[in-house]
């Protein structure tokens, strides 16, 4: 993976199908932790659709010790083949044949955790994308589907749970102490859905009955002492089964779902073929110690994974550049999950505010690509929101565009075609085209431009002729590579509002519809003018419903209009949004004020505005907190021309004290209400929105270190609270200098420090408290024995914590916060360079802050890119942070 030559970039252009395609294939593991002995028999044959009938066979590797080779039971002499770092190269290679591989591979040393690896003593894999050559030679590419039958030999004590994918057909023992097991998986699959996984867990099994009566056996492994923690996970994957079912039709197919949960894990979880590997951090669930947002984000990637088995195992992905087909559409559905399990407005929000967080950013800076993108270095940096959730967003414009009913066609006319097959982004869209009769022919421009487009919109209205002109232009900025932008089409989402508040029922010029008072309009052109007739007097329109389009919405609403929009839009999101949009720009003038060093001061009106919200009791608990929440800091940065994070943290802090102060018995009478009556611990959406608004009120109570805020404060660390609570309260104490907050921090240590997850946010906590030495306490932690630099839970908790969620400290003048980051970066790389190029992303956004944080940013990517045998994941986004 080192490489300090330049490396090769992959173009999506140069795609060529594989010249051989495999029709089964046997592999055999001899499961040692330093040296494991891996068998692979590939049944070959030559792919005539390739059109390279003399090509050699050549199969990717990586890491590997080749022990021998036997083409149809002959070993094959050494000048008949050739190795390389990255590859086996077979020269003459029959058009069919059995291709025996024997290699031998070191899961202990492997600290990349790609490949086979070790997590707390279990074995475990992780192959998405390019895993598998780390673990045999193979043709490692998503188009080459095959079925695999798996032997794993392994000691009995140390292994007594042996499983891969598809259904156990033989066990057994073998003398000295070990042991065997056969697995078979009828489904074929590319390599990267292969998974095994070896060790002493235990387990939890449930079943859950199809539709049409396959009885399914389910099962969640993971350490002995944790099985009490799996509950909330298994009942989430019932509803997903159930979910896919009634909305998509989507039945599970074998007889057997397992997941295995373990610690040691670069991302979320895995969605291999009926075994899905997870990370602790989204199985594991217990009242004591998660929160609510612990139990939610289960719910959801349990979903997500389980989605896959019909969004990326039974249809799966060409090659690594249509991965937004898999994943853009898979968060699409777990996102429709979630709104149907929860608040379906709550969900919505919560899913844009994380597009606009951290999408919007990637989308406007350095590393900014197409949701396709054309081309690569290294496929793990692809993983990025925009395939994910900018991915997820072009596929519900989709959705809005032909409506549920065609959607759903669509969906069952791409199985239908594509069951079994590796496949495009085109041959998605193209379903959803034939299903629908829509033409999509401009739409697909939201898979090959891009950046956020802006919509401009400007209504005027005409008392005499009763109608209402709404002008809409669209512009895109510039991104690397692309300097011009064509228009896109844009769902736009309206309605209108009459002076009363009362929704206008919408007549089009031109057409006879009539009565309905929300609508879609399709912006194609750089700009349109719709007429809306029999508009008595003036209204304020509602845009952008739904967020129908992933864009930033420039509507020039002047205050009052927000607030009108803000008491009786009908559209929640669109009300929230009000809210926000207000709130953005009182808060981008105190900013000004304060970088002019004016005094700071709210005006009443959005005092009173505020104070509405907080009374207003036909909204449920869960919504309201979403109202009461102010634009995040990385927001507000984002909307300034130059960021400067210590001013927005003081804009911040003065509002939320500025409002407390004149408002502060509405707070105390919420607050009172949300945690009055004891009710037992749940985990349902009224729940979790009762404390998710007194926390909301908690934090405007004791904004400022207000005494008896912090007395509430206080006595949720003393009493028996939820984690949640407990989280809450911890991190309003850690940005203040009270004496308690040393004595919580440190109780709190001594009480969890034997459960990692719960650790994790003790270290999190501390990293994003913003204090003025957040750089040398976050040195601290990094210091700290429960640090473990091996475990990407522990790294993202402390060092992605800081970068991402302490801006004034990872931005502190001085540029500390910039050396500790970067030197971090340099340490990990040796040992994951996926991890370490995710955290190089922080340095990406230097453009956006003043000359000096500009200079002292890139002077920390040109030290990172100094580094000696420097991977090729970070160098790769090192140096397009540089360039872009
Ligand atoms: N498909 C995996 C992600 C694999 C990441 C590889 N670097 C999880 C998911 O999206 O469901
Ligand atoms: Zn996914």
């Amino acid at each position: 993976m080192a490489n300090d030559a330049a490396p090769q970039v992959i173009r999506r252009e140069d795609y060529r199908p594989p010249a051989f395609l495999i029709e089964q294939v046997e592999l055999g593991f001899v499961l040692e932790p330093s040296a494991t002995r891996v068998t692979s028999r590939l049944h070959l044959r030559r792919n005539p659709e390739a059109g390279t009938p003399d090509a050699p066979l050549v199969l990717d590797g990586q890491a590997l010790t080749l022990d021998g080779i036997a083409l149809d039971g002959r070993e094959i002499a050494a000048d008949a083949y050739a190795v390389d770092d990255e590859s086996l190269t077979v020269a003459a290679m029959p058009d069919t044949g059995v291709l025996e591989v024997r290699t031998t591979i070191d899961p202990k040393a492997n600290t990349a955790l790609e490949g086979l690896y070790l997590s707390n003593g279990v074995f475990c894999t992780q192959c998405e994308a390019e895993g598998f050559r780390r673990i045999t030679y193979f043709p490692d590419r998503p188009d080459v589907m095959t079925r695999y039958t798996v032997r794993i030999e392994a000691d009995k004590a140390a292994c007594p749970v042996m499983l891969s994918n598809g259904n156990p057909i033989d066990r057994g023992e073998l003398g000295g102490g070990r042991h065997f097991a056969v697995w078979q998986d009828p489904h074929p699959k590319p390599c990267y859905l292969f998974a095994l996984v070896a060790g002493d867990l235990g387990v939890v099994r449930d079943g859950f009955t199809t539709r049409s009566g396959r009885k399914v056996d389910l099962r969640i492994y993971t350490e002995h002492d944790k099985v009490d923690q799996c509950d909330h996970a298994m009942v989430s994957l019932k509803k997903s089964m159930k979910w896919d079912e009634d909305v998509f039709g989507l039945e599970y197919d074998l007889d057997i779902f397992m997941i295995v949960a373990v610690s040691d894990f670069n991302m979320g979880a895995m969605e291999n073929k009926g075994l899905n590997i997870f990370n602790t951090k989204y199985i594991l669930a217990k009242p004591e110690t998660a929160t609510d947002a612990d139990y939610q984000g289960i719910e959801r990637v349990v979903a997500h994974e389980y989605f896959h088995n019909w969004t990326g195992d039974r249809v799966t992905c060409r090659d690594w550049f249509q991965l937004t087909l898999k994943e853009g559409l898979t968060v699409f559905r777990d996102q429709q999950f979630s709104g149907d399990m929860n608040d379906a407005a709550v969900q919505r929000i919560t899913d844009v505010r994380r597009l606009r967080s951290a999408q919007f950013p990637e989308d406007a800076g350095p590393l900014a690509h197409p949701i396709r993108p054309d081309s690569y270095i290294e496929i793990n940096n692809f993983y990025t929101t925009t395939v994910y959730e900018k991915g997820a967003e072009v596929i519900r414009m989709i959705h809005t565009l032909i409506g549920p009913k065609n959607f759903r066609r669509g969906m069952d006319l791409y199985f239908e075609r594509f069951d079994n097959q590796a496949v495009t982004c085109e041959d998605f869209v193209k379903a959803m085209e034939d299903a629908s009769g829509r033409d999509l022919g401009q739409f697909r421009r939201w898979y090959a431009q891009a950046g956020t487009p802006r919509i401009e919109a400007r209504g005027r209205h005409d008392e005499t002729g009763r109608r209402y002109t709404l002008t809409l232009r669209q512009t895109c900025p510039p991104t690397p590579g692309q300097p011009e932008k064509e228009p896109f089409h844009l769902p736009v989402a309206l309605g209108l509002l009459d002076p009363a508040g009362q929704p206008v029922p919408l007549r089009l010029e031109g057409e006879n519809t009539e009565g309905a008072t929300s609508r879609v309009l399709d912006l194609t052109e750089l700009e349109q003018t719709f007429v809306f007739e029999n508009v008595p007097s003036a209204p304020v329109p509602s845009l952008l419903r739904g967020f129908s389009a992933p864009a930033i919405l420039d509507a020039g609403y002047r205050d009052a209009e927000l607030r009108h929009l803000l008491a009786h839009d009908t559209d929640p999101f669109a009300r929230w949004e009000a809210g926000q949009t207000l709130a953005l720009h009182v808060m981008l003038a105190l900013i000004a004020d304060a970088q002019a060093g004016r005094p700071l001061a709210l005006s009443p009106g959005v005092i009173e505005a505020f104070g509405e919200v907080l009374d207003d009791q036909a909204v449920a608990p869960a919504f309201k907190a979403q109202m009461l929440a102010l634009p995040a800091q990385s927001y507000l940065g984002e909307q300034m021309a130059v960021i400067d994070p210590d001013a927005v943290l003081a804009v911040h802090r003065f509002v939320r004290k500025a409002l407390a102060d004149a408002l502060r018995p509405h707070f105390r009478t919420l607050y009172d209400a949300m945690t009055g009556e004891a009710r037992a611990f749940s985990v349902d959406a009224d729940a979790i929105g009762r404390r998710s608004l007194a926390l909301t009120a908690l934090g405007y109570l004791s904004a400022g270190g207000n005494e008896d805020g912090m007395v509430l404060v206080l006595d949720l660390l003393a009493k028996r609270a939820t984690m949640t609570e407990v989280i809450a309260a911890l991190a309003i104490l850690s940005e203040t200098e009270r004496p308690e907050r040393t004595e919580a921090f440190e109780a709190f240590h001594a009480k969890w420090r034997h459960d990692a997850l719960v650790t994790d946010k003790w270290f999190g906590l501390q990293a994003m408290a913003q204090v003025s030495d957040s750089v040398e306490r976050t040195e601290a932690l990094l210091r700290h024995p429960d640090y473990v630099a091996t475990n990407p839970n522990r790294v993202r908790s402390v060092l992605g914590a800081f970068a991402a969620g302490n801006p004034t400290g990872f931005h502190r003048e001085d540029g500390k916060g910039y050396a500790l980051v970067g030197r971090e970066i340099r340490e990990l790389d040796g040992m994951n360079p996926q991890v370490a190029a995710r955290m190089t992303q922080s340095f990406g956004r230097w453009r956006r802050y003043d000359a000096g944080r500009q200079e002292r940013m890139q002077a920390e990517l040109r030290a990172i890119l100094a580094k000696p045998g420097l991977s090729r994941d970070v160098r790769e986004i090192a140096q397009k942070s540089l360039e872009g």
